[in-house]
């Protein structure tokens, strides 16, 4: 199984973690990507294989899919164990309905950050979802029942909406809790480790939280 990402892919980076947590053994291929040029050219295989022409793309024999949604569903087929979706069918449709708001609700605000840190609403609409999470956690370790997709969708969205100036309040403490549980996971040691360092080779700062991953704040 191949997966092509981004040293920056927050979608790459959640098929990666899911496929530590999953234990399936895969190559990864970096795409070309420079901070000034972003991912163009794009990668060939990028290119054959998605018609939106982004990462992550993942192959596996004669499978070709993109999408980091769609990867979860296939590894969730591909090996049941240990389950990353619920087993009952509202708690995982709860589940699947937060890492698609995750991916689709919350980071979008997070995306127009990165060319307008002023964005009209966005730091708003960032904080109604994290107290939103505040509410989901309660007294529970996992945003969806057990360790889910949701937790990995979210915990690289968060990195991203710390990184461009919308960190998780520090009075919303079941988020950040939650936020150490997850730093500690070793599959997202691997990956958020991975990402914290490329973050520091071209000179950029890390949010405070990725010294949780062992890397310098
Ligand atoms: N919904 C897609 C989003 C993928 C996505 O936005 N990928 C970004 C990198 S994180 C990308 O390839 N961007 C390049 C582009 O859109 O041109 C997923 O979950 O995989």
């Amino acid at each position: 199984m191949k997966i092509y990402s981004g040293p920056l892919s927050m979608f790459g980076a959640k098929a990666e973690i899911a496929l530590h947590e999953k234990g399936i053994p895969f190559e990864l291929e970096m795409v070309p990507f420079e901070m000034k040029t972003l991912y163009e050219p794009k990668h060939p295989e990028v290119l054959r294989v998605n018609p939106k022409r982004q990462v992550p793309v993942l192959i596996d024999g004669d499978l070709e899919i993109f999408d980091s949604t769609q990867i979860f569903e296939y590894l969730e087929s591909l090996k049941r164990d240990p389950a990353l979706w619920p087993s009952e069918p509202k708690a995982r449709a709860r589940a699947r309905l937060l890492e698609h708001k995750s991916d689709e609700v919350y980071f979008p605000h997070i995306v127009r950050l990165m060319s307008d840190p002023k964005a009209p609403g966005a730091h708003d609409a960032a904080a109604r979802f994290y107290e939103e999470m505040e509410r989901t956690l309660g007294t529970a370790e996992w945003l969806a029942g057990p360790y889910t997709y949701a937790d990995i969708a979210f915990y690289m969205a968060q990195l991203f909406g710390d990184r461009m100036g919308a960190p998780i309040p520090v009075s919303h403490a079941k988020v950040h809790a939650w936020r150490d549980r997850m730093s500690a996971r070793p599959a997202v040691q691997k990956v958020a480790g991975a990402m914290g360092r490329y973050l520091l080779s071209i000179g950029r700062k890390l949010p405070p939280f990725m010294a949780k991953l062992g890397l310098p704040a």
